[in-house]
């Protein structure tokens, strides 16, 4: 297949020049960025994840900062997501709706200040959103991508490779939140997070220029804990219900939709309440579900039916080495999202026999 032509429409990281001496061997396109999607192999770089420790280039993971005396007003019009309890240094998992109580995105928000914030953005141009709300109320605030470009350190192993860059504090850093650590001659946010379930950090690389040096910093530190370069893995992200916007859920989706209903809790008047709370009994519903047989890469969704009638549809599917079987994320109609529910799933190669699934794999 053809290649990606340069150009200053797909950006380039600030650790571009690491993953590519890496071995990154394909890539994506997210937020107009490129994003590593495998070194060695798809199978290789899950297991080294699971039983290692991996350095992800996901600068895509974009900031839109907020900041200034109205930034809370701003997030309490666009958050269902109740922000008065968030700590100083915390960050929430929150879905971005429109009027409707549709999904936009689906980001981390992370505090830096009560009037500075982060929010770390999924595949959806959701700066210009929330810039259009904040001049269509003329709020006091300034919404930009500052140069930020988050680093995640995945795997068992990440505490001691942290530990070892940043010092013991790093291991005191509790579930979505964050220490301020130092590095040369700045610091940088670091956070307990990341889009995997073995466990690590994010770190929001603050300023372009550290970006090699911390990798590099990295790489080294860890030579015997076998650290390699790695990035998000399908296979490890579907075993553990991950959702990726875009693929699992988009715009005709609500919160309730994808299972993120317990994040829609805040008292306030915020843009979509009527619309979104009018939705709150889902007629459909994310679901794990496993699928028999041998199944080929998925690029559209694939119709799940049941005696014949289309009951929803698998949205990312991949074979589980750990599992023994094809795991997959699907929307499933209300009348067939029981676990244990037989189906069929419509694949490119043929039909394949599928079972909806209590929970996700891990
Ligand atoms: N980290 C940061 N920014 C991001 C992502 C990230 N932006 C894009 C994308 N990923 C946003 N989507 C997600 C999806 C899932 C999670 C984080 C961001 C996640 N979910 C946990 C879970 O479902 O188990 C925890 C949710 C919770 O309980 O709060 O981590 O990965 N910076």
């Amino acid at each position: 297949m053809a290649t990606i032509f340069p150009s200053r429409r797909v950006r380039r990281t600030p650790f571009s020049a690491g993953v590519e001496a890496a071995g990154m061997s394909v890539c994506t396109v997210y937020n107009r960025m490129i994003l590593p999607s495998v070194f060695a192999s798809e199978e290789e770089d899950y297991r080294h994840l699971k039983t290692h420790v991996q350095v992800w280039d996901v600068s895509c993971e974009r900031q839109v900062a907020v900041q200034g005396p109205d930034a809370r007003r701003l997030l309490d019009m666009i958050s269902p997501r109740d922000l008065d309890r968030m700590a100083p240094d915390q960050c929430y998992y929150m879905p971005a709706i429109d009027r409707d109580g549709g999904m936009l995105n689906d980001p981390v928000l992370v505090k830096l200040a009560e009037d500075h914030y982060w929010i770390s953005v999924a595949d959806s141009d959701y700066l210009h959103y929330v810039l259009g709300i904040a001049d269509a109320l003329a709020l006091d605030v300034r919404v930009w991508e500052p140069d930020v470009s988050p680093l995640a350190v995945q795997g068992p192993k990440a505490d001691d490779l942290m530990a070892r860059v940043f010092g013991d504090e790093a291991r005191e850093i509790r579930f979505f939140r964050y220490k301020r650590l130092a590095f040369q001659d700045t610091n940088f946010v670091v956070a307990r997070s990341g889009y995997s379930k073995q466990g690590g950090f994010e770190i929001y690389v603050e300023g372009s220029s550290y970006g090699m040096p911390l990798w590099d910093t990295l790489m080294k530190a860890g030579e015997d804990l076998e650290v390699r370069a790695g990035c998000p893995s399908t296979k490890e992200r579907v075993e553990g219900g991950l959702l990726s916007y875009g693929n699992d859920m988009a715009r005709d989706n609500t919160p309730f939709e994808c299972g993120l209903g317990k994040f829609v809790n805040s008292p306030r008047d915020y843009i979509g309440k009527a619309g979104l709370l009018a939705r709150s009994e889902p007629v459909q519903q994310i679901r794990a579900v496993e699928i028999g047989g041998e199944i080929p890469p998925i690029t559209a969704p694939w119709p799940l039916l049941a005696d014949g009638r289309k009951v929803g549809q698998v949205t990312t599917a991949t074979r589980s080495p750990d599992f023994g079987v094809n795991v997959s994320i699907a929307m499933v109609e209300r009348s067939h999202w029981e676990a244990g529910t037989s189906l069929e799933v419509e694949t490119p190669d043929g039909m394949r026999p599928a079972t909806v699934h209590g929970k996700f794999w891990i």
